[in-house]
C-alpha cells in the first residue's frame, strides 16, 4: 500500500481508480508529469490491473502483452517502439544513433544493440517495481531463443542444443501459416516481395496478428533474443547474439522460415534490428491462480 500512501487518500486516487487507462497512459508519457504518472499508475494497478498468467495485460507505457499458451509468460503484441524507447533515453540519457530512416513513434525502435534491449529491460522493470506498478518477482527481459519459437508456433520440439544448430532446420514453415511466397498483406518484407508498401519499418500492428495474437514476428524488424549463438543456456557477456523473424530487408525462404536465426554481435547496431520484450511472471505464480 506505499503507493497509495504516498499519493493520499484523496482525489487522486478516485481519479486514478475511475481514469480511463487511455488517461493514466498518456500521462505516463507526459515527461512534465513523469512522477505523478507513475503514482496514478501504480494506484490503478492497486485497483487491481496486476499481471496474472493466462492474461493479456498492459504496462505504464502502453506496451500491450500476451499469455503465450505452455510459458509463464506475457508476450508484448508488438516489437518495442520507437517511443517506448524513447522514454528510456530520455530518463537516463543514453546515446541512440539516429536512423537514416523515416520513423514515426509507432514504428519499431531500430539501432538498438543487445546491450540496449536488456538495459531497457532492466530499466522499465525498475521504473515499475518502484512505485509498485510492477509486482516483486515481474521482470521484463528479452525471450529466450525457444520462447521466440513457442510464440512463432508449429515449430514443434527443436531438437538443436544451439541457436545456430537450430537454424533453419524446421523446413517450410512461415509466420504467416501458409505456404510460400507470403500473400499480400502477410507482413513487412523485402519490397521485391511485393506483400506490403513500406520501403523500410512499418507501425507495428499494421498487419495480422499470429495464432497468440502477435504482430510483425517475421518482418519489421529483426528481433534480438537472450541466447548466444552458439550457447546452450545463456550467459552475459559479449559474444554473439541471436537474432529472428527476418526484415522489411529480408526477402528469401531461408531468411523468412520461422526457424531462421541469424547471428549478430552484442555490440551490433542496424536499421533493421530492433528487440521485443516479454514480461515472466514470478515461479510458482502460474500454478497458484491457475
Ligand atoms: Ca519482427
Amino acid at each position: 500500500m506505499r503507493a497509495q500512501s504516498v499519493i493520499g487518500s484523496g482525489s487522486e486516487i478516485a481519479v486514478a481508480r475511475g481514469a480511463s487507462s487511455d488517461y493514466v497512459h498518456s500521462l505516463m508519457r507526459s515527461e512534465q508529469s513523469a512522477t505523478a504518472a507513475l503514482l496514478l499508475a501504480a494506484a490503478v494497478r492497486l485497483a487491481g490491473a496486476e499481471p496474472l498468467p493466462g492474461q493479456p495485460w498492459r504496462n505504464s507505457l502502453g506496451m500491450e502483452f500476451v499469455p503465450i499458451p505452455g510459458t509463464r509468460l506475457l508476450f508484448c503484441k508488438w516489437e518495442t517502439r520507437v517511443q517506448d524507447y524513447s522514454a528510456f533515453v530520455r530518463s537516463v540519457g543514453r546515446k541512440w544513433p539516429k536512423p537514416q530512416i523515416e520513423q514515426g513513434p509507432t514504428h519499431p525502435a531500430v539501432n538498438v544493440t543487445w546491450e540496449d534491449a536488456r538495459a531497457f529491460c532492466a530499466w522499465l522493470t525498475a521504473r515499475e517495481q518502484q512505485v509498485e506498478f510492477l509486482p516483486a518477482g515481474c521482470r521484463y527481459r528479452l525471450p529466450a531463443d525457444l520462447e521466440w519459437s513457442v510464440a512463432v508456433g508449429g515449430l514443434g520440439v527443436e531438437t538443436g542444443k544451439t541457436p545456430f544448430a537450430r537454424n533453419g532446420e524446421v523446413k517450410g514453415l512461415y509466420p504467416w501459416d501458409g505456404p510460400w511466397p507470403p500473400p499480400a498483406g502477410a507482413g513487412n518484407y523485402a519490397p521485391v516481395r511485393e506483400v506490403d508498401t513500406y520501403q523500410y519499418t512499418a507501425p507495428v500492428g499494421s498487419f495480422s496478428t499470429n495464432r497468440h495474437g502477435i504482430f510483425d514476428l517475421g518482418g519489421n524488424v529483426s528481433e534480438w533474443c537472450l541466447d548466444g549463438w552458439l550457447q546452450e543456456s545463456f550467459s552475459a557477456g559479449p559474444g554473439d547474439r541471436t537474432l529472428r523473424g527476418g526484415s522489411w530487408f529480408h526477402a528469401t525462404p531461408w531468411h523468412l522460415a520461422s526457424s531462421a536465426r541469424e547471428k549478430a554481435e552484442w555490440n551490433f547496431a542496424d536499421i533493421r534490428v530492433g528487440f521485443r520484450v516479454v514480461l515472466e511472471l514470478p515461479a510458482g505464480e502460474g500454478e497458484k491462480k491457475r
